[in-house]
């Protein structure tokens, strides 16, 4: 399984500081054995594709279920890969709780997306209520189960969990508390998937992933990369790409 650890920026930078963050990675000595992906604002996808380098991707952070169309303010997954990009994020946390997004919604957008030949970077996770209440597992299975029913290709899905606690709020889950999750995801795809789903598909952490966090996180057997906010528009992106090395 390659390493995968894709960028948020979310709705951060301006040409200008986004490219200094594009020089700094397009120089920095990345392990090859990692697959990295950005996540720009839309408005910005074209330019940072045309800055970027090529050994690393770009992905959007949505996009809406259909090519075209009445759909005001929306882009499609044919706009996203006429512009060179090879991946989009869905089901992101923030689209699904400040922006009202379904199951349904995202489970539409996962098989529009692959259909028009986008890599999906698809988010799950539970709420701290849900986990005080015990509930992380049924949240995190019914999510990835409308995910799994609208793909056919595994091979371009990979699946992030970020639990909704730590995501920009500096409480990163543990090791421990990441791996059970990732290894009861994997024993979901198993179960209900099969074999060769369950042992290609890269599960990624996200949620206050850090320079300081990552090695431990990495060493984690079921954590096969990390989907990174905050510390992706920073240096220390850098150190997070590299946390396998
Ligand atoms: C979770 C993560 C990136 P942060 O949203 O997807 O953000 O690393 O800032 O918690």
């Amino acid at each position: 399984i390659k390493f995968f650890v894709g960028g948020n920026w979310k709705m951060n930078g301006d040409k200008e500081s986004l490219g200094e963050l594009i020089m700094t990675l397009n120089t920095a000595s990345l392990n090859d054995e990692t697959e990295v992906v950005c996540g720009a604002p839309s408005i910005y996808l074209d330019y940072v594709r045309s800055k970027l380098d090529q050994r690393i991707g770009v992905a959007a952070q949505n996009c809406y279920k259909v090519p075209k169309g009445a759909f005001t303010g929306e882009i499609s997954p044919a706009m996203i890969k006429d512009c060179g990009i090879e991946w989009v994020i869905l089901g992101h946390s923030e689209r699904r709780h400040v922006f009202g997004e379904s199951d349904e919604l995202i489970g539409q957008k996962v098989a529009h997306c692959l259909e028009s030949d986008l890599g999906v970077i698809a988010c799950i996770g539970e709420k701290l209520e849900e986990r005080e209440a015990g509930t992380t597992e049924d949240v995190v299975f019914e999510q990835t189960k409308v995910i799994a029913d609208n793909v056919r290709d595994w091979t371009r899905v990979v699946l992030a969990y970020e639990p909704v606690w730590a995501i920009g709020t500096g409480k990163t889950a543990t090791p421990d508390q990441a791996q059970e999750v990732h290894e009861k995801l994997r024993g979901w795809l198993r179960e209900n998937l099969s074999d060769a789903v369950a042992d290609s598909v890269r599960i990624i952490y996200g949620g206050s992933v850090t320079g300081g966090n990552c090695k431990e996180l990495a060493a984690q057997p079921d954590v096969d990369g990390f989907l990174v906010g905050g510390a992706s528009l920073k240096p220390e992106f850098v150190e997070i790409i590299n946390a396998r090395s």
